[in-house]
């Protein structure tokens, strides 16, 4: 696995220790083989990447049977039209126009373009979303995208006005082979345009959750500019967004080929203010994530101890991070509900909580639930006014340690 986008040596700040698979829901007679790795980040003092040291293999982690399906979400669903079309009105105005998505997951974002006739390629290397993304009539092809699958890409698609990206890029691992890919795969003056979870984001708000096996970079505007740089490509843009509770749209070009917007030197302006280009910011960092460990499990083993039950609200990859790093165990949560079927019946990963659905979750409501899903907090708290209604305390650790 070639994860390095400098030559400079990774200071490793936080270890996490043995950690399962962010999305490994599994069965019980599965327990006893369950994959683990060591996980623990680093910073380049160079590149300014912070990055996981070491990940599993992808096989393991993107396969026929991924857990996530970006349309679990009704805001990301309209979060991502919303894209798609301002996409469509900004660089897709012709007619032999087209754009690739690294990454369609189950084709809620190209969906658009099926539907409005525009040339299209989704490409991703989970078979279970493919197909839910065909039978949207997406147009996908199935494979993991590099400069090696970029041949049989261009075969299919040819050139691309747009290449886009969400959630995505930070989970490949050779990131300059992505980067150089999509060059190839760019029409002169085409657009590569992803967002991701943004470093800034996780260092403020403490949301050490976002590291978890799938999440090998957690992106800044200083790294991204870094690597794009060294693979003819310059960053021309960048646009903060909320979504995934705090990310960074990062728009690229080919070099000279698009002028650089005031936004870029903006923004790493800023990421030199608080830091992001230092060692001793994700030293503090690491302190602030044992300090926010132990506020949550004080809550959480006196809830124990008083036989008070505690269910988890939403199955996330995150929670995942969070069960394994604060060791929450079932004996401080009943089970977690999740509205997604393929969790549903299994178990956390590590952890083994059992994962019920929505409906149990609706039908049992508890006194106690932790928000794992933090990041979409908004549209749940609309769709669960009943649970607060009937005095349902909501347990919180993004941004801080809260009982509300
Ligand atoms: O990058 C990634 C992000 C975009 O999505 C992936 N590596 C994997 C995944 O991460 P996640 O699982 O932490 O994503 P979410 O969107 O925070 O959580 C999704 C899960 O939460 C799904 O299993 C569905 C569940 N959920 C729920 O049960 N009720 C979500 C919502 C909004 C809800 O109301």
């Amino acid at each position: 696995m070639n994860c390095r986008i400098s030559d400079k040596p990774l200071y490793k700040f936080m270890d996490f220790g043995d950690m399962p698979l962010g999305n490994g829901f599994l069965n019980e007679k599965d327990f006893n083989s369950e994959h683990f790795y060591k996980m623990s980040i680093g910073f380049c003092p160079e590149s300014k990447m912070v990055q996981l040291l070491e990940q599993p293999d992808a096989s393991r982690m993107f396969h026929d049977h991924y857990a996530f399906f970006t349309g679990s979400s009704n805001k990301m669903s309209h979060h991502f039209q919303k894209h798609a079309s301002s996409i469509h009105n900004n660089y897709l105005c012709t007619n032999d126009a087209s754009i690739i998505e690294i990454g369609c997951n189950d084709g809620t974002f190209l969906e658009y373009f099926s539907k409005n006739n525009i040339k299209h390629l989704g490409v991703d290397p989970s078979e279970n979303v493919v197909e839910h993304a065909r039978s949207k009539g997406v147009i996908c092809h199935c494979d993991f995208f590099s400069t090696k699958s970029s041949c049989v890409i261009e075969e299919i698609h040819g050139k691309a006005d747009v290449i886009t990206a969400a959630n995505v890029i930070c989970h490949i691992p050779d990131f300059l082979d992505v980067l150089s890919a999509a060059n190839k795969l760019l029409k002169r003056d085409g657009v590569f345009i992803f967002e991701e979870p943004y470093l800034g984001d996780v260092v403020q708000k403490v949301s050490y959750d976002q590291f978890y096996d799938e999440h090998v970079y957690m992106f800044s505007a200083l790294s991204v500019n870094y690597a794009a740089n060294q693979c003819g490509l310059e960053l021309i843009n960048v646009e903060h967004l909320e979504t995934h509770g705090g990310s960074m749209r990062y728009n690229l070009a080919k070099k000279s080929a698009r002028p650089i917007e005031q936004s870029v030197s903006n923004c790493i302006h800023n990421e030199l203010n608080i830091g992001l280009d230092k060692i001793e910011t994700f030293q503090k960092f690491n302190n602030n994530c044992e300090i926010s460990k132990q506020k949550l499990m004080e809550i959480l083993d006196s809830l124990k101890s008083k036989s008070i039950p505690v269910v988890g609200y939403a199955a996330t990859s995150k929670s995942t991070t969070v069960t394994q790093y604060c060791g929450i165990t079932s004996d401080h949560m009943n089970y977690i509900c999740d509205t997604t079927p393929i969790k549903q019946g299994k178990f956390s990963p590590g952890a083994h909580i059992p994962i019920k659905s929505y409906q149990f979750y609706k039908e049992n409501l508890p006194d106690y639930a932790l928000l794992f899903a933090w990041n979409h907090r908004d549209e749940i708290m609309v769709k669960e006014k009943e649970f607060t209604q009937q005095n349902g305390k909501w347990i919180q650790y993004v941004p801080s340690v809260s009982i509300a």
